[in-house]
């Protein structure tokens, strides 16, 4: 009886198992999970269990021919997946989230970062497909038909192997599935093929979620933030009143370069001298909040002093909302605001979003000259944005607000050798060598910026406002950071990692200075726009003023970690900042409501759409009609 069911379903068993053993290796040599205990690897080896026998349900449905070309079909969808999965796991160090599946245009643009991220034995995965194809002409196995009892009992099997799976997971992790922001969690203990169900099911709740929501639901958030509002420090609110404001998002630069050199050679030698200058205040425990919207969350978080979202770009999944951004509000100040990036218009949705964030205009792609010579890795070099933008720059209105975004500074962090400035380093890591050299070419690129601008009569009345986008060398690369660094990555040191610069310059203001208060990105807008002299109170927002006497040292990271005077929590643990060792979790309690309930009262304004409800001009919540 056993020797007809296998010969009788061989096809399919076959497929089950090659699945499941491609799934375990995937995430033994693809992921880097850490496994702690045998419990977990038992876990890791048994969660795609579940998936794999929903599969041969679903093919059971078919009969004759018709199973054959289920089989290749299902299995081919379940290794796409895996497949993309672990080529976006080389990139981003994360797993791909449905949201992220809608930014094809992303994909079609990333060119050379995708073609450096594929290694021809990745398609390997894909093998057994082709032998199966051949072995069905071969054979010409016809799959018999199967009562839809037995179909019925084969889901069941599936449901009862998950029911497992979770319950020997929850014993693990308990809350497994009430927690979701941490993806590494749930393809360890639900497999890769249950999470993108259950990141489905969560996207269709987001989408639920607007329908549902009301006006009652901003109350508490009001409250909240009229409650942690920062008065202004007198002296700076206005101190640059009327200027026109330059805000530079440096790709990928985290602070680490700042003030440091490689085989004795200075990685950022322009930043360095602007932090001395007597006009700049430079920020040096400022930290990048982004996820997984990268550049795109760095500009929403700036724009809204709201966090981006737990999973997916917020740029792509929520570009309709109601937004009170800051270049509308500067907008409504008569400022002339601007958006300038020499990438496809479409990238990362900006052309939808920059409306919904009352941009007056993006200078895109199609506003630069874009030659061969003139182009690296992807797209202008640096060098040749800022030089044109200083021509689009003299078109625009006055004052007026801009953002340039630079973009040379990218993963795989490629640069022609008569523009290195400085040698690659040496260590085995090529991302890792490669990135000191692009970083040195930025800076350089900077300089050449603020040099034209000087000789074009444009830098005086400008306030500047440069800060790193996100981190550029991800936990895929400790090894080689470790070396650099001289010391070992723990999880602290990791968090202190995603410190990026900024600097905050006011050409005559004369009381520039290092800035100790611990902050993140969430906190540009409504330092600039007090800077600007424009009132704060009335709007929604979460950051604080990094110049205000009465700010609290804090940030909250995306993924939940947060920072302190003295602290840095992250991965459930609580670290001295001094000594980077573990000490009682009690002392990071006090903020860890709050770290909690910023990020979940912003994910619940973006979700619900909630600014809908709220008339800035006003400061309260609109009347229900
Ligand atoms: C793309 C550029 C880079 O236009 O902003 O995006 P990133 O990959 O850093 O998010
Ligand atoms: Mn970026």
């Amino acid at each position: 009886m056993l020797k007809n069911t296998l010969s009788k379903y061989q096809a399919l068993i076959i497929t089950g198992v090659l699945l499941w053993i491609k799934s375990y290796i995937v995430y033994k040599f693809a992921f880097d999970l850490s496994i702690e205990n045998s419990v977990q690897e038992f876990i890791l080896l048994i969660n795609p269990l579940s998936s794999v026998v929903f599969i041969i349900a679903f093919a059971l449905f078919f009969s004759g021919k018709g199973r054959n070309i289920a089989i290749l079909v299902l299995n081919f969808i379940a290794t796409f997946v895996l497949f993309a999965n672990m080529v976006y796991y080389r990139f981003f160090n994360d797993f791909i989230t449905i949201p992220v599946l809608f930014q094809t245009s992303n994909m079609g643009d990333l060119g050379e970062s995708i073609t450096s991220l594929l290694y021809p034995y990745d398609f390997l995965l894909f093998i057994d497909i082709i032998l199966m194809a051949v072995y069905f002409k071969v054979r010409k196995t016809d799959g018999p038909k199967v009562s839809s009892k037995k179909i019925g009992l084969t889901f069941a099997a599936g449901l009862i192997l998950f029911i497992v799976n979770v319950g020997i997971a929850e014993t693990e992790r308990p809350q497994l599935l009430t927690r979701s922001f941490d993806r590494e969690m749930l393809i360890k203990n639900i497999g890769a093929f249950n999470y993108h169900v259950y990141d489905a099911v969560i996207q269709s709740k987001a989408k639920a979620q607007r329908a549902l929501a009301d006006s009652s639901e901003i109350v508490d958030i009001e409250n909240y933030v009229k409650a942690d509002y920062r008065q202004p420090d007198p002296e700076k609110f206005g101190a640059a009143e009327g200027k026109n404001v330059v805000m530079i998002s440096m790709e990928s630069l985290q602070d680490f370069v700042i003030n440091n050199e490689v085989e004795g050679k200075e990685i950022t030698p322009f930043l360095n001298d602007l932090i001395e200058d007597e006009d700049t205040y430079y920020f040096p425990n400022f930290y990048h909040q982004t996820g997984q919207g990268k550049t795109s969350d760095s500009e929403f978080i700036v724009a809204n002093s709201m966090y981006p979202l737990p999973s997916g770009a917020v740029f792509f999944t929520h570009s309709q909302n109601e937004y009170q951004a800051m270049p509308e509000i500067l907008d409504q100040k008569d400022y002339y605001t601007a958006s300038m990036h020499a990438n496809n218009k479409s990238f990362w949705n900006r052309d939808i979003m920059y409306k919904s964030l009352g941009y007056d205009h993006f200078y895109s792609l199609k506003d630069y000259k874009v030659t061969p010579e003139t182009s690296i890795g992807w797209g202008l070099k640096d060098e040749h944005f800022f030089e044109q933008s200083v021509g689009h720059m003299k078109e625009m209105p006055e004052p007026y607000f801009t953002k340039l975004i630079t973009l040379t500074n990218h993963f795989p962090f490629s640069l022609e050798q008569e523009d290195e400035l400085i040698p690659e380093w040496t260590s085995q890591d090529g991302t890792v060598n490669r990135y000191f050299t692009t970083a040195r070419y930025t800076d350089e690129s900077i300089k050449m910026f603020f040099d034209s601008l000087k000789n074009q009569g444009m830098y005086e009345d400008t306030v500047f406002v440069l800060y790193g986008d996100h981190y550029g060398i991800s936990e895929n690369h400790n090894a080689a950071m470790s070396k650099y660094l001289g010391k070992e990555i723990t999880p602290f040191v990791s968090t202190q990692l995603q410190q990026v610069p900024l600097l905050i310059h006011i050409p005559g203001d004369g009381n520039g200075k290092v800035m100790e208060t611990v902050g993140g990105q969430i906190d540009i807008r409504p330092t600039l726009l007090h800077l600007l002299g424009v009132d704060t109170k009335n709007t929604i927002h979460f950051g604080s003023d990094l110049f205000s006497k009465d700010r609290q040292d804090f940030a909250v990271l995306r993924d939940g970690s947060f920072i302190t005077k003295n602290h840095v929590y992250t991965d459930g643990k609580c670290y001295d900042k001094e000594s980077g060792e573990p000490v009682e979790k009690a002392q990071c309690e006090p903020y860890m409501e709050k770290a909690k309930k910023e990020l979940d009262y912003s994910d619940r304004i973006i979700y619900g759409d909630l600014l809908r409800f709220f008339d800035p001009k006003s400061g309260q919540v609109k009347e229900e009609k």
